[in-house]
């Protein structure tokens, strides 16, 4: 594994590296919340699961459930344990009130060079025991009937290291918009065999800071081994230009 990783420079000298992003697909941001702001943050969190376990039907298309992706050795008491609560905004003012952070959106202006649209929100649990996110593409595996003009934005609600399953990135693996084959006979995950593993870099991010990626960059996330929780708000943006092109995620 590379030792080479970016850190979040203090927010007060943060200056978005453009070209960095385009070179290596991703760049590192530092946190634009206050620490009462990511209290505030963790207790909507907690509203929400609160919110969908009391009427897991109603919610029932917003909602995977880790027993769904966990193998039998990782299961045991986690059967009502929620893996990825999406869509977010129309059930959390906060998390919509998030999305429109210019800490989170001036980056990633800066990047496309326009003005933006939300295209995707979630929350990804990643609760102690939470499974495993294999190596894979987001266009291809998910957005192949979207445009490929995409920045994703997470934003870790805690620290985040390799015992709670941080994300790790593949840097420049995203470069010609390369398509890596799937594991034979999954459409999500690429054919480990892909994979430099020497090239992999973990995002070590405290709570609060960011990691912006592009829609072909190479990642993944393992296990939760640990007994914090790893959470994380995941935006997905595309140029205003283009419109509100995924409404039609929201349940209706
Ligand atoms: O939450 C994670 O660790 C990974 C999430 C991810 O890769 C995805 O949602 O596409």
């Amino acid at each position: 594994m590379s030792t080479s990783i970016q850190s979040p420079t203090p927010s007060q000298d943060f200056e978005v590296d453009v070209d960095r992003y385009w070179r290596e697909g991703y760049l590192l941001a530092p946190a634009v919340v206050t620490p009462e702001h990511l209290v505030r943050l963790r207790a909507e969190s907690d509203r929400l699961i609160e919110l969908c376990m009391a009427d897991p039907q109603g919610h029932a298309n917003r909602l995977t459930w880790e027993a769904d992706y966990l193998d039998e050795a990782h299961k045991a008491g986690m059967d009502k344990v929620i893996r990825k609560i999406e869509p977010l905004i129309d059930i959390s003012l906060v998390f919509t009130e998030l999305a429109s952070h210019p800490g989170v959106v001036d980056p990633i202006r800066a990047i496309f060079g326009e003005d933006l649209e939300l295209f995707e929100d979630k929350l990804n649990l990643k609760l102690p025991g939470g499974s495993s996110y294999p190596w894979h593409q987001d266009w291809n595996c998910c957005w192949r009937a979207h445009t490929d003009e995409l920045i994703t934005c997470f934003i870790y609600l805690d620290d985040a290291d390799m015992s709670n399953g941080c994300l790790q990135v593949v840097p420049g693996s995203h470069l010609n918009k390369q398509i890596y084959p799937f594991k034979p006979g999954n459409r999500f995950e690429v054919d480990p065999a892909c994979i430099d593993t020497s090239k992999v870099v973990p995002a070590l991010l405290r709570a609060g800071e960011m990691i912006f990626f592009d829609p072909y960059l190479l990642h993944y996330s393992d296990l939760n081994h640990g007994s914090m929780p790893r959470r994380a708000i995941i935006y997905t943006y595309n140029p205003a230009r283009l419109g509100k092109i995924n409404e039609n995620r929201f349940p209706h």
